[in-house]
């Protein structure tokens, strides 16, 4: 009796035995498959056997791994794995280690996977939907399928794989695909720089934290490995320099039958009940989405057979995919007790014995070590291949690995490195756990080719672009034309005037009256009534409104444009119903004037698009009060001349005391800052301080900036109404910027690098492109399509690249105005802590202007090269919601309490006003 249950029990060890030899594969079946393997990548990288291979070796375009130097913000998508991830990556340079994620993880419902291509592109887009604040940024797309690539943004799916199968996709290109499906969706843009595989994603991902990983493993849902192949061995792509990342969907290994020797019967009916029979049957002996499906159909043969769960086959055991490969890896804890083996069972609907369990994680056991030594084999194969590419005897390199098969498993990754020890014995290979997934690496992948994409243009443009070390170099020089201009004997021929406005202080909250307000030489001209009441607390009221300064009159005689701010200022007297009252008028007079007075300002030049005659060296004050006279309907008494600058400081100085410096950044440029009276030579008095008026729009006059100055800006200034003049502002300013980008296009297109080297009369006309369509272009959403709609009025057809190389060009060149315009601030603040002796300048910045206003990036951008090249600062940017008008009726306000002073100086009280004035305020 004994012997007979003896016998039985030993034949049926047999039985399981002889079963799962079959997934026994000895060192010498393992050193064969690494052979094979190694002759499959070679064939996938020759040109003749590359269309035959069943190791596709796909290139793609990814040259090098991360430097360091990567940063910026961008979109990854990362689809094919378990989950369908989108995340927003932000990465910084210096520190190796600072990128900052966040993602949000997306169930892939199964009618979409295998539905239509329209209907999992729509799914894609919903996803990107909710990101849609994001979509602005570059996109990398980590898409876990075999893509033929053509370049870095170009990939037709050869065919799916894992459990998708959607139609009509398989042979298009997978961006276009995308991009065409937005386009038709019309709800946002979207810039799809780069498609990665997974297994480039994680060595991406892996390579930033330690640059000898060259390698990228993935054994998850699917099994793949990519690494960095030596250009000349790529014979079906151009070039011999480098090296360049390979994909060789090894999961496709075997597809010409040569591992029909050690695939099991199992191993078949696994392919033939999948998606794709025939397909990818190396990843069918290896991967997370197949190993359970194996065990199952073992069990049921071994139950068949009798050996396993009385005989009895459930319909859960029959059922397909029930037993997922996660049980494999809880089945195989060293932690868990056969009890639990069984309660997995259970929960299949298996009613096992212990015997039963220990039979199980023996199956398990077979499959999963037969898995983990095949991916062994084939990364001995890669890893050796590499050994001899470089020609050495020993390597040494790192693999970065995902996937749940191996993040979860507990013996696959040691199986797995064990069996590469042994079958490569020359290289020391490193194995290192991708803790952020590929998305990471697909977005250091989109910085890179962001690089790369704009490198041409970089290259093209790189006169525009400034190191630090340059931007440091032209603050010190702007510092050095502060001095010459504050001097009294460098002042006559120093460029940058420092001009002084006699204004002696910010509000003080003391202001109140009615007052009238002039607004001219920006965009707009207004007229404002600006009434500053002190009930509980200061509050302002404004009415305002704009008025033409058309083309002929500014260009024009000077008596003709002050008839016509006469005029406008009647007009707008007339509609307040104060022409019979002889209000206080604040003269915002956005031009380079010199002052002997608050109420005295001679114009020195015209600077943006002003040109009227015979006001130049005059007191516009007096043009101006002459103009009112001539008219005899209402009386004016304009009480203070402030420029643009100096009224926007006191607009802001009016809500934050802080307030010391007043930058315009519109259609021209200009800063005004809070200067010690006793470093200003030309003003009498030491004490205290006043406000000057740079004027560093005229920066560089003196050559000081040739060597940054571009041929686009020579250009620009000899076709502006005043070459030689205002340099640094027609390198900077509002009126100027679309007109170069305009010049640079022209060059681009000339040379052929743009719209195919159409050149139309559109393109060939000044003024064409407007700074405003600069600030479209980099519009977040839809700035490309902004960009196309420009381009194509122009004339020029624009491919989609076109408008990606345009929106690039218009960066770069906004750029270097925010980066120059942060140089000449810089040296302000620098200049006033150094005035006050302090170890770190606390200061508010007062800002006006439309380019700042409207520029989508423009004040992001300042406001981070200031703080970088002024680290020892606090600085707030305070940007003036009400326009200098206000600012103008506080100088107004001021000067009307001199007047009131000055006038009361023969009477007593008077005196007393002065010296309780004189201490407290000067
Ligand atoms: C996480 C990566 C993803 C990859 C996945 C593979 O971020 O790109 O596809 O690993 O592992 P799986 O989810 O298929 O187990
Ligand atoms: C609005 C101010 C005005 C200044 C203008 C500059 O009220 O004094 O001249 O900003 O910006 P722009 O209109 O030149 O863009
Ligand atoms: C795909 C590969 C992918 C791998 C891992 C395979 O099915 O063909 O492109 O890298 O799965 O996700
Ligand atoms: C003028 C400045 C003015 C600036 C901003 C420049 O062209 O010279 O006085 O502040 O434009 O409007």
């Amino acid at each position: 009796m004994v012997t007979a249950v003896a016998q039985r029990l030993a034949s049926q060890r047999k039985e399981i035995d002889d079963t799962l030899a079959a997934f026994a594969l000895s060192p010498t079946q393992l050193q064969e498959v690494k052979a094979k393997m190694r002759v499959e990548l070679e064939r996938g990288l020759k040109k003749d056997s590359h269309p035959t291979a069943s190791v596709k070796m796909l290139p793609t375009y990814v040259y090098r791994t991360p430097d360091g130097t990567e940063r910026g913000k961008y979109l990854a998508l990362d689809l094919g794995g378990t989950n369908f991830r989108v995340l927003v990556v932000k990465i910084r340079t210096g520190m190796r280690n600072s990128v900052r994620m966040y993602n949000k993880i997306y169930a892939i419902p199964l009618e979409i996977m295998q539905g239509t291509g329209e209907e999992y592109n729509m799914f894609t887009i919903i996803i990107l939907y909710k990101l849609r604040n994001n979509t602005r940024l570059p996109l990398g797309f980590t898409f876990s399928f075999p893509c033929n690539q053509t370049g870095i943004d170009k990939g037709d799916l050869v065919c799916w794989t894992k459990g998708f199968k959607a139609t009509e996709c398989e042979g298009y290109d997978v961006v276009d695909m995308l991009r065409e499906a937005i386009k038709r969706r019309n709800e946002f843009d979207l810039d799809i720089v780069a498609i990665v595989n997974d297994t480039v994603g994680t060595m991406m991902t892996c390579a930033y934290e330690d640059p000898k990983c060259q390698i990228g493993l993935i054994a998850g849902t699917g099994s793949n490995v990519c690494y960095m192949e030596e250009m000349k061995n790529i014979e079906f792509v151009e070039g011999d320099e480098g090296q360049m990342c390979v994909n060789t969907e090894w999961g496709g290994f075997g597809a010409n039958d040569n591992i029909e020797d050690i695939r099991t019967r199992y191993d078949r009916e696994v392919d033939g009940g999948s998606l794709n029979p025939g397909k990818q049957r190396f990843e069918k002996m290896t991967s997370g989405m197949y190993l359970g499906e194996i065990v199952r159909r073992i069990l049921i043969d071994l139950t068949k057979h009798g050996l396993l769960f009385r005989g009895r086959i459930t319909e859960r055991l029959k059922t397909k995919g029930i037993f997922e490969t996660k049980f494999l890896s809880q089945i195989e804890s060293d932690r868990l007790a056969l009890l639990q083996v069984r309660s997995i069972l259970q929960h299949l609907g298996l009613d096992s014995t212990c015997d039963d369990s220990i039979i199980v994680k023996e199956v398990c056991g077979a499959v999963s070590r037969r898995a983990a030594q095949l991916c062994g084999a084939g990364m001995a194969a890669v890893v050796d291949k590499i050994r001899e590419n470089r020609g050495l005897d020993n390597l040494e390199i790192t693999v970065g690995v995902d996937g749940t098969l191996y993040k979860l498993h507990p013996h696959f990754s040691t199986i797995l490195k064990d069996t590469v020890r042994e079958l490569a014995p020359n290289c020391k290979v490193d194995f290192i756990l991708s803790e952020d997934g590929s998305g990471k690496g697909a977005a250091l992948i989109t910085a890179v080719a962001q690089h790369e994409q704009f490198a041409w243009i970089d290259k093209y443009l790189y006169a525009m672009r400034f190191s630090d070390e340059t931007l440091r170099d032209i603050m010190a020089r702007f510092r050095r034309e502060m001095e010459n201009g504050l001097g009294r004997d460098t002042n006559p021929t120093a460029t940058v005037k420092m001009l002084p406005t006699f204004v002696r202080s910010i509000p003080d909250g003391s202001e109140k009256g009615d007052f009238i307000a002039l607004d001219l030489g920006g965009s707009n001209f207004r007229i404002l009534r600006v009434k500053v009441s002190h009930e509980k607390k200061q509050t302002v009221q404004m009415e305002s409104q704009i008025y033409e300064t058309p083309e002929d009159i500014i260009h024009g005689s000077g008596s003709r444009l002050f008839d016509h701010v006469a005029e406008c200022l009647g007009d707008f007297m007339e509609k307040q119903k104060i022409k019979d009252k002889k209000l206080p008028i604040g003269f915002t007079f956005s031009f380079p004037c010199a002052h002997t007075k608050l109420d005295e300002a001679v114009l020195l030049t015209w600077t943006k698009r002003f040109k009227a005659s015979g006001v130049e060296g005059m007191d516009v004050v007096k043009l101006l009060n002459k103009a009112i006279k001539k008219r005899g309907d209402y009386d004016a008494d304009i009480m203070a001349v402030v420029n643009d600058t100096v009224g926007t400081m006191m607009t802001c100085g009016f809500d934050d005391q802080r307030c010391e410096v007043g930058i315009i950044i519109g259609t021209g440029t200009n800063a005004c800052y809070m200067e010690e009276l006793r470093h200003i030579d030309l003003v009498e008095g030491d004490e205290g301080r006043m406000c000057i008026n740079t004027e560093w729009g005229a920066f560089g006059d003196d050559g000081t900036l040739e060597d940054i100055r571009t041929e686009f800006d020579r250009e620009i200034d000899r076709g502006s109404p005043n070459p030689g003049k205002q340099l640094f502002e027609k390198m900077v300013s509002g009126m100027y910027m679309g007109e170069l980008v305009r010049l640079i296009l022209v060059k681009m297109a000339k040379e052929g690098l743009l719209f195919e080297g159409r050149i139309t009369p559109e393109l060939l006309t000044k003024g064409k492109i407007e700074t405003k369509h600069v600030s479209a272009i980099e519009k977040s959403k839809e700035g490309l399509t902004k960009a196309e709609e420009i381009l194509t009025r122009l004339g020029v057809e624009p491919s989609e690249d076109d408008c990606i190389a345009v929106q690039h060009v218009c960066a770069i060149v906004s750029f270097r105005s925010a980066n120059l315009i942060a140089a000449t601030l810089g040296a302000i603040l620098t200049r006033l802590k150094d005035n006050k002796n302090t170890p770190r300048l606390r200061t508010t910045v007062g800002i006006d202007g439309s380019l700042y206003k409207m520029h989508p990036q423009y004040a992001r951008r300042l406001h981070k090269t200031v703080r970088r090249l002024v680290p020892e600062s606090d600085v707030r940017f305070l940007l003036s919601e009400s326009g200098s008008g206000k600012g103008a009726a506080m100088v107004t306000a001021w000067a009307s309490r001199l007047t009131e002073i000055m006038g009361a100086e023969n009477s007593v009280l008077g005196i007393f006003i002065l010296i309780g004035t004189y201490y407290f305020k000067l």
